[in-house]
């Protein structure tokens, strides 16, 4: 551990100094937000002087450089957690109680950076904190948004959506770049001369913007390695004020090429399953990896000179998902246009820097972009594209049997389109899954063909999370509980987290595990009070589902729960119900009619469940609005059931699940993405396990006769009571009934089988809920998943990538 004040004297008076400096007022003076910022200054500067020093280290020592290039990276708030991975956060809240101030009032005004729509953007800031931990030289390159995803407000139970201006109060994390600014070409046309008997192509007629870098320390936990994450903002190349314009009285024209440059990193698009056909979108591609490459090559450059052939033995390119999928044609441009390279070299040292991993199999999340739209923006992009895709088409033996299948299924230009994916295999050394079923099923079926054709490129890196965010800092009662059993060993290898295995047979511990819990239930509670009026009983059970809001995530499986107890507990005298708490939290993409509709009905649900004395006292519904880092780690820490049950074969891999595990929440999931791995690790006995597994559901595609009526008919009592009370006026006092929903399970057929599924649900659910009852044998197996949650942590996933794909 480096340690960056040797006592809290020296660190008052550095702070002293600081806050000073920037508000010209004492601190007695200063308010909370100006010493909010200076304590960031303070601590932001102290992190670039070892941030510079990291990087003078890994040049000398020729380490291989990553580029983790995200157009998403979901941070959260840095104060806390950089104050935890010095190792000084007690010492800084002594100071600052010495002085009068309280830390955690500090860190709760930093503003959350909701740069990411979800698990992708959190996987790549968990990834940032696992390569700094590592002592990895790992760099993320992304997109600075002016505006996060949407603010998320619930009006008459519906989600409204609020810009997010994050940085209008300033943020003091970031330094602005201007001198590492690219400027990046849009649109214009190829031109072609002979130039020492070879052709030189270049671009001409290209209307330019300036790309602007912001860098963010990224602090590794021991505080040795710090790191940095590189974010790119558009502006004007040029200031072309028109004061004519002005003059006359059209202030809009008169600034209009700011705007339209401005309007590239203006926001983060909030569709978690792709946005396509978006020009603005292909631009943001496009600036973010341009600008990236050019900063990456420069570097090189100044260490390597241009020593190309050497290239991928100094830098590993990692490309998250399909959105830099042009790292691999921006980086041929380079090397051909501008180095002067041949083709063969230069595809030969671009596929072996360039790897990919994916995220989804949904077919329709698949990236694609119309021929049209992409060569008129990117002419020369998208001519090395044409060139890729042609000596690709050239690979093929066409004598080979089944070759045009083969081809047609990886062809990058097909039917029209660009397809981002095939760029992205093609252009790589290596291929990867986020679970272990999710690389089967890229094997198997969405990538089959590539896998048949180069299957060692193929490789499996279960998502991991970072145990420092996500246990140390979100549950610090259970963090200091787990070190006085273990020691602190488990923050730098968690790994360490099994030794709690013995104490399951320790009484007394197992009392505090409970307590601790009960705890973080009670801080919950008070913060949902204080957000929404609702309040809900500590002492109840805390039955968690919080994530982006999607069909196959069915959240409307959860709800029909929800809406089957409520009904049972009102006609049935025999149902029995240990009290339940139903925590729901997630936004919906703008423009995603029906998972919007899925939240109204938990709002609707809630309204009415809520107010209902007859079960009140035993089931409650809450809906935390605006989920996002910052109340994340206090909803993961609270949780005692996790709920994971997307439709077997859909979710890749989930986070939140491995989140809520490691903070000892039992799984109530189905056999999909990474919950597969939970239960080999954890044992099937210490989860809650439903539902069709993906080879069942592989069958019944397959059979192609599955009837959401026919389920109906045979379970009037339940099912069909819970389906009827979409629409007969049960919950549509708040803001109307569920037509659409009740269309989308009947008329539709039910596509992501939330009938099928309901039965052996809401068993598993009941199962789980009366063994809370033995709160000894909860807390028990409750200890036992955050034992065996080791295995999750993202420094585990990152030394795999390091030692499997970037040899770093
Ligand atoms: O990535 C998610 C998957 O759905 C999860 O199963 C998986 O755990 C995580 C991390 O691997 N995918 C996303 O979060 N995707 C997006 O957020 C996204 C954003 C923009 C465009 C397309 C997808």
């Amino acid at each position: 551990m480096t340690t960056i004040f040797q006592d809290k004297e020296q660190f008052i008076d550095e702070y002293r100094l600081v806050v000073k400096a920037f508000t010209g007022k004492s601190f007695e003076e200063a308010g909370a937000t100006d010493r909010y910022q200076a304590l960031a200054r303070l601590i932001a500067g102290h992190a670039r002087d070892i941030a510079s020093e990291s990087f003078t280290e890994s040049s000398r020592k020729h380490k291989k450089r990553v580029y983790y290039f995200s157009i998403e990276f979901l941070i959260g708030r840095l104060l806390d957690n950089y104050l935890l991975n010095f190792g000084i956060r007690d010492l800084v809240a002594e100071a600052l109680a010495d002085m009068g101030a309280d830390l955690d009032e500090l860190c709760e005004l930093e503003p959350d950076p909701a740069l990411g729509n979800g698990g992708l953007g959190r996987l790549a800031a968990c990834f940032l904190d696992s390569m700094a931990h590592e002592g990895i030289a790992g760099y993320g390159n992304g997109m600075r948004y002016r505006y996060g995803l949407f603010k998320q407000e619930i009006v008459n139970g519906r989600q409204h959506e609020v810009a997010d201006e994050w940085l209008s109060g300033g943020y003091p994390w970031e330094v602005r770049r201007q001198d590492r600014a690219v400027r990046i070409g849009f649109g214009g046309h190829v031109v072609t001369r002979e130039k020492n008997g070879r052709q030189v192509y270049s671009v001409e007629g290209a209307s330019e913007v300036l790309a602007v870098p912001y860098d963010i320390p990224v602090v590794g936990f021991g505080g040795k390695t710090v790191n940095k994450l590189r974010v790119w903002s558009a502006e004007p190349a040029e200031e072309h004020f028109d004061l004519e314009t002005f003059n006359h009285g059209d202030y809009a024209r008169a600034d209009a090429d700011r705007a339209n440059a401005e309007a590239i990193s203006a926001i983060l698009y909030p569709n978690d399953q792709g946005e396509h056909g978006r020009l603005l979108r292909l631009k943001q591609e496009y600036l973010f990896v341009a600008a990236g490459i050019s900063s990456l090559l420069r570097t090189y450059r100044e260490e390597y000179g241009s020593d190309w052939a050497h290239l991928s033995d100094r830098v590993a390119i990692h490309t998250n998902d399909t959105h830099p999928a042009m790292c691999g044609p921006e980086l041929m441009r380079v090397l051909l246009d501008e180095e002067g390279l041949e083709w063969d070299e230069a595809w030969e040292i671009v596929t072996k820097t360039v790897s990919f991993t994916n995220h989804t199999i949904l077919p329709e999340a698949l990236e694609r972009w119309p021929i049209d739209t992409f060569s008129r923006l990117l002419p020369r992009i998208y001519q090395i594209i044409e060139e890729i895709n042609r000596r690709w088409a050239e690979s093929f033996d066409t004598a080979a049997e089944g070759w045009q299948e083969h081809f047609r299924n990886t062809a990058i230009l097909w039917d029209g389109e660009v397809r981002m994916a095939n760029l992205s295999v093609i252009c790589s050394h290596s291929i990867n899954g986020v679970a272990k079923l999710h690389t089967e099923i890229l094997e198997s079926t969405v990538l089959r063909d590539f896998y048949a054709l180069t299957p060692k490129k193929f490789n499996n890196k279960t998502n991991g999370i970072s145990p420092r965010r996500f246990l140390a800092e979100a549950n610090p009662g259970y963090a200091s509980l787990i070190s006085s059993a273990i020691g602190t060993g488990w923050l730098d290898d968690a790994s360490e987290l099994e030794r709690l295995l013995p104490f399951k047979q320790d009484a007394a511990f197992l009392e505090k595990v409970g307590a601790t819990k009960l705890e973080n239930k009670a801080r919950l509670a008070r913060y949902v009070k204080r957000e929404t009026g609702l309040v809900i009983d500590p002492a109840s059970i805390f039955d968690v589902q919080v994530k982006r809001f999607h069909a196959y995530k069915r959240q409307l499986l959860n709800v029909f729960k929800v809406i089957d107890l409520y009904q049972r507990l009102t006609t049935d005298p025999n149902t029995t119900i240990e009290p339940t708490t139903f925590i729901f939290s997630g936004k919906a993409a703008s423009s995603y009619t029906f998972a919007k509709e899925v939240i109204r009905l938990i709002n609707s649900v809630a309204d009415v469940v809520n107010k209902d004395p007859r079960v009140n006292e035993l089931i409650k519904v809450c809906f935390i609005p605006n989920f996002r880092v910052s109340n994340a780690q206090l909803i993961y820490p609270a949780a005692e059931i996790s709920e994971q049950i997307s439709t077997a074969g859909k979710e890749a891999s989930g986070t939140s699940n491995m989140k809520l595990m490691m903070n000892g929440a039992l799984t109530l999931g189905t056999l999909d993405g990474a919950n597969i791995e939970i239960v080999d690790l954890a044992g099937r006995e210490n989860e809650g396990i439903f539902g069709l597994t993906k080879p069942e559901v592989q069958e019944l595609k397959d059979k192609g006769n599955y009837l959401a009526w026919d389920l109906l008919n045979d379970d009037p009592e339940r099912l069909g009571r819970v389906v009827g009370s979409l629409t007969d006026g049960t919950f549509s006092k708040l803001s109307g009934g569920f037509e659409s929903i009740r269309n989308e399970v009947m008329i539709n057929n039910d596509p992501d089988l939330v009938l099928l599924d309901f039965h052996s649900y809401v068993d598993a659910f009941e199962k789980l809920n009366h063994d809370w009852a033995n709160r000894t044998l909860w807390n028990r197996r409750a200890l036992h998943n955050t034992a065996m949650s080791g295995w999750f942590s993202s420094d585990r996933t990152i030394r795999e990538y390091r030692d499997e794909i970037w040899g770093a």
